[in-house]
């Protein structure tokens, strides 16, 4: 199965903790200020895209298990903007969001890095999008939560 620039389930999963790692030291310093701040009525503060990207994971947890119990796993997609008002990030502690998104994600490398080979290439279609393998939702998964922790750094340099 095609896993784009990795070589390797091993190497997603050890690139998903050092991500992880790294950022949770950078954003474990902001302030709870910082964290709340919202840009616009519309857009979300950095604690709201950490809590989405809590919520990519617990969706993400759902489906790595299940395309492993299944030869092909069909599973709904989930109304980003729904999750992040009805999980109230706005109301948690800065600090206990960072440590949450953190803990998530090295039990998620756990699941990734115990994935056998030939279940990468297992069809998973999370309607409305197009069918993948669960190779592509896993690499997806890394990439999407990069794309907002650069996001995120761009916010507070
Ligand atoms: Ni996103």
């Amino acid at each position: 199965v095609n896993l784009g620039e990795y070589k390797s389930i091993n190497e997603v999963a050890t690139a998903l903790e050092n991500s992880v790692d790294a950022a949770s030291q950078w954003l474990s310093q902001l302030n709870d200020e910082t964290a709340k701040f919202k840009p616009t009525k519309d857009r979300w503060s950095i604690a709201e895209v950490i809590g989405h990207l809590i919520d990519s994971a617990a969706n993400n947890h759902q489906r790595f298990i299940r395309a492993q119990e299944t030869d092909e796993l069909v599973f709904p997609k989930y109304d980003q903007n729904s999750w992040v008002t009805k999980n109230a990030y706005a109301n948690a502690k800065w600090p206990d969001l960072v440590e949450l998104w953190r803990l998530y994600n090295l039990q998620l490398s756990r699941v990734i890095r115990e994935i056998p080979e030939n279940e990468l290439a297992t069809k998973c279609t999370i309607s409305p999008y197009e069918s993948c393998t669960l190779g592509f939702l896993v690499t997806d998964y890394v990439d999407h939560m990069n794309h907002h922790l650069s996001k995120i750094r761009e916010r507070v340099d």
